[in-house]
């Protein structure tokens, strides 16, 4: 059926947001989505909040192509497209459509805003960063017939401008979680991240009432996870201790109606009282850059947060506040030799971390990571945005092929069904207590858990079985309350599984076409890491 779209007054427009689908990757939890019966696990804030930014004489309708699929036929004067760099191909797919359709199209979103010349070719419009200024300033021009092609943030626009994203266009209950974004920003000065381009590195946050509104919406559309998607929620510390106050405050007020993760730089170790205000506000868990337990390679990549203080020891003290540290690792530093694998896996294990994403060091554009490759002709292809599948940066201490072949190993063995189990039980036997994390028993919940428990017990096989079994075993037998926990680390371990599975396909195919390239790396075959393990490959095989 083709959508309809009211603009409200003569003179409004008709605006279509559309997001497009996902590319499987490590967060997408394609296996289990169904299990849980759920379409996606979180929305795109970013086409909310530009229907939010739409003056109210227009018209919006959003479409997740996660959710729902795009109706091209849809009735709009204006077509907007948004997404990151791993979305690229479909940002184009979509836009090529809509254009040979005769549609006038705009792409906005962190791909427009690294890639606007790539993007530019399949839009009328791009959008390069933040657009809380640029999309009004773009639609009076579009009324008045005389519009840019490119609008591009001169300045970063104060939070306390973006308003209450549109959560009630989206479909809330096809999600996981919803999710609010306190701050943009982050102050560290990380040499492969793009945050800091995009976003800059002075933090600027939401009033405490806007994200408190925000919030209340989010429970009003029956959510019962929030996602605080930050940059780095501490970046300004005094205003984030300021919302947890409000935050834990509320929370006990209502009987803690729901469950908060945010993202946080490591120094959150150093500071008691905001780890005190973070598990008072219900917070479970923490996605922390830690991206690798080698100093030579945190130095190299202008990570100093990370070396202050013992890292294994920042990681506990959290976890010892209730809360998990989700960790994001990244292998193929300068300084990283073959070595680098074993490290990172004692490292995570001891660290009692089960969700690590580790990716592979990418250089996305416009960093300045990208810069020194380039500089140094190591720069090999443009990014996909994808750190799972081949780098595009020659490394220093391996050849490509050598890493990408060490970090599937890597994976492989941090998600086997033992190590992954023994993190997993570490963890919930040391952490710290929750002050409310019990879910309100819903008839949903009774049906879900009657899935999980067939998926993990009954069809997903006998090696399944016995691990779930041992994992909730060994949890509950000495701590009965972490049972909820316990089956939720079980059910996450199949999405991750699974994803393996198809990341272990994707990679061995685009290393059969890298070697296919290069007939001299026809021979080279990984070798496991050695005791020294500095060996650098010849040149003949480092070529890219
Ligand atoms: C939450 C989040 C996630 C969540 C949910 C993502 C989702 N459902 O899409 C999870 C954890 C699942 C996730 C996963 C991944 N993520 Co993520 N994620 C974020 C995070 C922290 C917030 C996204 C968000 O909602 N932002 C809030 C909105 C409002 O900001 P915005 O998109 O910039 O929008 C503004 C402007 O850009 C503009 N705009 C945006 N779109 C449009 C469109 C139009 C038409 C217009 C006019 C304007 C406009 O207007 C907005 C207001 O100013 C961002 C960082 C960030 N600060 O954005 C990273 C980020 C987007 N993620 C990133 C990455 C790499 C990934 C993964 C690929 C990681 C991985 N390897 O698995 C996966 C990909 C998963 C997928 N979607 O397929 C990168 C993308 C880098 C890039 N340049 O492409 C980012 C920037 C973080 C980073 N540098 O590491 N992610
Ligand atoms: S701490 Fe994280 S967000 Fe901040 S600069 Fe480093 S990688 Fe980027």
């Amino acid at each position: 059926m083709r959508s309809h779209i009211a603009a409200t007054s003569e003179g409004g427009v008709k605006i279509y947001l559309v997001t497009p689908r996902n590319p499987e990757s490590f967060w997408t939890f394609q296996s289990i989505l169904p299990i849980l019966d759920k379409d996606c696990t979180l929305p795109n804030l970013s086409m909310p909040t530009v229907a939010g930014m739409t003056p109210p004489e227009h018209g919006v309708l959003l479409c997740d192509e996660n959710v729902e699929p795009v109706d091209y036929d849809v009735d709009a004067d204006i077509v907007g497209l948004t997404g990151y760099m791993i979305h690229a191909e479909r940002i184009r797919a979509i836009a090529d459509e809509f254009q040979r359709r005769g549609k006038f199209v705009v792409i906005g979103g962190p791909y427009a805003s690294l890639c606007p010349d790539d993007a530019a070719k399949h839009c009328d419009v791009v959008f390069v960063d933040e657009a809380e200024r640029t999309w009004p300033q773009f639609l009076k021009d579009f009324e008045r017939g005389c519009f840019s092609n490119k609008y591009v943030a001169t300045e970063k626009p104060a939070m306390t401008e973006s308003p209450m994203p549109r959560f009630d266009l989206l479909k809330p209950d096809r999600y996981q979680s919803l999710c609010v974004q306190f701050a943009r920003g982050c102050p560290f000065t990380c040499e492969f991240c793009d945050i800091i381009v995009m976003y800059g590195r002075k933090p600027r946050t939401k009033s405490v009432p806007q994200i408190m509104a925000e919030i209340e919406e989010c429970r009003r559309l029956g959510a019962d996870h929030v996602l605080i998607v930050d940059d780095n929620f501490i970046g300004n510390k005094n205003a984030a201790k300021v919302l947890l106050r409000e935050l834990a405050a509320w929370g006990k007020a209502n009987d803690y109606p729901l469950i908060f993760n945010t993202e946080v730089s490591l120094n959150v170790a150093q500071d008691e009282e905001l780890l005190e205000l973070l598990q008072a506000a219900n917070f479970v868990s923490l996605f922390v850059g830690i991206e690798s337990p080698r100093a030579e390679s945190l130095k190299e990549t202008r990570k100093l947060q990370n070396i202050r203080e013992d890292m294994l020891a920042s990681v506990q003290k959290i976890q010892s506040y209730g809360m998990q540290v989700q960790a994001g690792m990244i292998v193929g530093f300068d300084a990283d030799d073959q070595d680098i694998f074993e490290e990172h896996l004692r490292f995570i294990q001891d660290a009692r971390i089960p969700v690590s994403m580790t990716g592979m060091l990418n250089a996305f554009p416009k960093t300045p990571l990208q810069a020194r490759m380039r500089a140094e002709g190591r720069l090999v292809e443009d990014s996909t945005g994808n750190q799972f599948v081949l780098t595009n940066i020659e490394p220093l201490k391996m050849t490509r092929e050598q890493l990408a072949r060490g970090y599937l190993d890597l994976l492989r063995q941090l998600y086997s069904f033992d190590l992954y189990r023994e993190r997993a039980v570490a963890f919930l036997l040391a952490c710290g207590p929750r002050v409310g994390a019990t879910i309100r028993m819903r008839l949903e919940y009774v049906r879900t858990l009657a899935r999980v428990l067939s998926a993990m017990l009954v069809t997903g096989g006998p090696e399944r079985r016995s691990f779930t079994l041992k994992l909730v075993y060994q949890v509950v037998s000495k701590r009965p309350s972490m049972l909820r926990e316990a089956l939720y680390f079980s059910i996450l371990h199949k999405a991750f599984y699974d994803y393996l599975q198809v990341l272990g396909v994707a990679m061995e195919r685009d290393l059969a076409a890298y070697a296919a390239q290069q007939p001299e790396l026809r021979d080279s075959t990984y070798t496991a890491p050695s005791s020294n393990g500095t060996s650098r490959p010849p040149a003949s095989a480092r070529r890219g």
